[in-house]
C-alpha cells in the first residue's frame, strides 16, 4: 500500500500551513497513539522553531472547544467532534485521525476559516489496521524530511494495537516500521513469541499472566516455573526474561503452550492458536539494551501508564529525547501505576468471596474505588481470572451520576468476529450514555441508575452470538 494521491496533496498543504503560521496550538489523546503524535508534532514544530501549545486531553472536553490560535492541530482526535463550531474568520485547523470522521472531505469548501481534516477513512484506508494517529503525524514529519521519527510512529501503532488481527502491521503501517528499520531506529523480529514484558520480566513471571485462555500456568508462577524445568529452560530458575531465549529454547515453549491451549479450546478455535502466542516483535536500537525502552510492548505500557495519570508530558519528553530526568519520572509513574493495578486486582479477584458475576454471556464486577482511567487495565488483568468465553466488564463510578464502563475479552473472541466496540456503542446509547472502541477493548460512560439496564441488554444481545 502506498498514500494516496489525494492525501499526499493534503500533506503538502498541511506542510504549508504550518510554514506560515506562527502561533499554534495542539490538542491531542492521552493515550499511548495521542502522546506518540503529539510528540512528532511537537518535535516538528521544535525544529521549524515555531512557538507553541500542547494539550493532552479527553475527547470530551472538545465539542464546541474555543480556538484562540492562529493555528490549532487535533492528533488522535478531531474527526468524531465539533471542534470547528467556534471558529473565527482567518483561523487555521489541522486534523490528523483515524477515526471514524463526521464531516466529509468536501467540508473544507465555502468556510472563511482554513479546515484541513487528514484522515485514512475519507481515503478509502481502514483506521484500526492500517494507520492510527502518531502514523499519520509521522507522515506529515516525512514531508518535512524527518525519517528519524518513524520509530515513534511505530509506537504509536503498537500501543493502538493496529496489528492485533494478524500479528503484523499492515497498510501504511508497514511504510512506516520499514522506515524505521532502513534508518537502523527498529530491529522487527518476525513470528517471534509474544508474550509481554520480555526485556524486563523474568519469563516465569511472564508466562503466569497469559490469560486469552485459562492455562494452568495462568496466575501460578509455581506452574510456569514447573513447566521451565519441564522443558529444561532456565532450569536453575535465574530469572530468565524471554529474550534470554535460544530460538531453541523458544521452539519448544511455543510447542508447549500449544499443546496446553489445545487442551482447552473447541475444536474451532485451533487456527487461531498461534495468532495467540505468535507476532512480530519490535526492538528500538537506540535505547540501552537492558531498558524497558527497548521493547515496544514495554515502551507502550509506560506511554498508557502516563496517560492514566495524566502524566503526558513526561511520556512526550521522554519521546523527544529527555533520557535523564523525565525518563525518571516516567519509572515513577509507571511504579505507582503497577501498585495500583496490583491492589485494585486483590480487591476484586484475590479476595475470598469472589466479586465477579458470571451471567449467560458475560461475567461483570463492581470497581468501586477503583480510579476511571485504570478501571481499564484492571478489567484486562481481571480476565485471567474470568471465563475466557466470555467478554467481561469492570464497571466504576466516575462521579454522583456517572459510571465509567469497560470491557474485555479474550482475542480468540474478536478473531471469531464479535465486535464488542460497536456493541458497546449501540448498548450504552440505548442507555442514555456513549461508548465504543476496539473489537476486545472498549468502553462507555453511562448514567449510574442504568447500571442494571445495561447488563441486561449486554447480555441479551450477546445471546446466540457466543457459541460454545
Ligand atoms: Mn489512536
Amino acid at each position: 500500500m502506498e498514500i494516496p494521491q489525494s492525501m499526499s496533496e493534503q500533506y503538502k498543504n498541511a506542510k504549508e500551513i504550518i510554514e506560515n503560521s506562527s502561533d499554534i496550538k495542539i490538542y491531542s489523546h492521552i493515550d499511548c497513539d495521542g502522546i506518540c503524535s503529539g510528540a512528532i508534532l511537537s518535535t516538528i514544530l521544535d525544529r521549524q522553531n515555531k512557538v507553541h501549545d500542547i494539550d493532552f486531553v479527553n475527547l470530551d472536553v472538545l465539542d464546541d472547544i474555543e480556538l484562540d490560535h492562529e493555528l490549532t492541530i487535533f492528533s488522535d482526535l478531531g474527526s468524531g467532534q465539533r471542534i470547528d463550531t467556534k471558529a473565527k474568520e482567518g483561523q487555521k485547523i489541522i486534523i490528523l485521525d483515524h477515526h471514524p470522521p463526521l464531516r466529509d472531505l468536501d467540508y473544507k469548501d465555502n468556510k472563511d476559516y482554513t479546515y484541513l481534516e487528514i484522515n485514512p477513512i475519507h481515503h478509502g484506508i481502514d483506521g484500526s489496521y492500517y494507520v492510527c494517529g502518531g502514523g499519520l503525524c509521522y507522515f506529515l514529519a516525512k514531508e518535512f524530511g524527518y525519517y528519524d521519527l518513524s520509530w515513534i510512529g511505530v509506537l504509536s501503532a503498537i500501543g493502538d494495537m493496529q496489528n492485533t488481527k494478524t500479528g503484523h502491521f499492515e497498510g501504511l503501517n508497514k511504510i512506516i516500521q520499514k522506515d524505521a528499520v532502513d534508518g537502523g531506529y527498529l530491529e522487527l523480529t518476525e513470528n517471534d513469541i509474544n508474550i509481554y514484558g520480555r526485556n524486563t520480566r523474568p519469563l516465569f513471571v511472564a508466562l503466569s499472566y497469559f490469560s486469552d485462555v485459562k492455562l494452568p500456568i495462568t496466575n501460578n508462577t509455581a506452574e510456569t516455573m514447573a513447566i521451565l524445568e519441564e522443558l529444561g529452560i532456565d532450569e536453575k530458575h535465574k530469572r530468565k526474561t524471554l529474550n534470554e531465549l535460544t530460538m531453541d529454547e523458544k521452539v519448544k515453549l511455543y510447542q508447549k503452550l500449544v499443546e496446553m491451549i489445545s487442551k482447552v479450546v473447541p475444536g474451532r478455535y485451533i487456527k487461531y492458536i498461534p495468532q495467540l502466542i505468535i507476532g512480530d516483535s519490535y526492538t528500538f536500537l537506540k535505547e540501552d539494551e537492558d531498558s524497558f525502552l527497548r521493547d515496544g510492548s514495554e515502551f507502550s505500557t509506560a506511554m498508557n501508564a502516563c496517560g492514566r495519570n495524566h502524566e503526558e508530558k513526561v511520556a512526550m519528553e521522554v519521546l523527544k529525547g529527555d533520557r535523564i530526568e523525565a525518563l525518571d519520572q516516567l519509572e515513577a509513574i509507571s511504579k505507582t501505576h503497577r501498585y495500583n493495578l496490583a491492589t485494585s486486582i486483590s480487591q476484586i479477584a484475590e479476595s475470598d468471596e469472589t466479586n465477579i458475576i458470571e451471567l449467560e454471556n458475560l461475567q461483570y464486577f463492581d470497581g468501586t474505588g477503583i480510579k476511571p482511567e485504570i478501571v481499564g487495565t484492571v478489567t484486562g488483568m481481571i480476565l485471567g481470572y474470568c471465563n475466557w468465553k466470555k467478554p467481561v466488564i469492570g464497571f466504576t463510578q466516575t462521579d454522583d451520576e456517572g459510571l465509567k464502563v469497560s470491557l474485555r475479552c479474550s482475542r480468540l473472541l474478536s478473531y471469531d468476529g464479535i465486535h464488542f466496540g460497536n456493541i458497546i456503542r449501540e448498548i450504552s446509547r440505548e442507555v442514555g450514555g456513549t461508548g465504543g472502541g476496539h473489537a476486545m477493548a472498549c468502553g462507555a460512560y453511562i448514567p449510574v441508575e442504568n447500571k442494571c439496564q445495561f447488563i441486561e441488554l449486554f447480555n441479551e444481545k450477546l445471546t446466540g452470538q457466543l457459541t460454545n
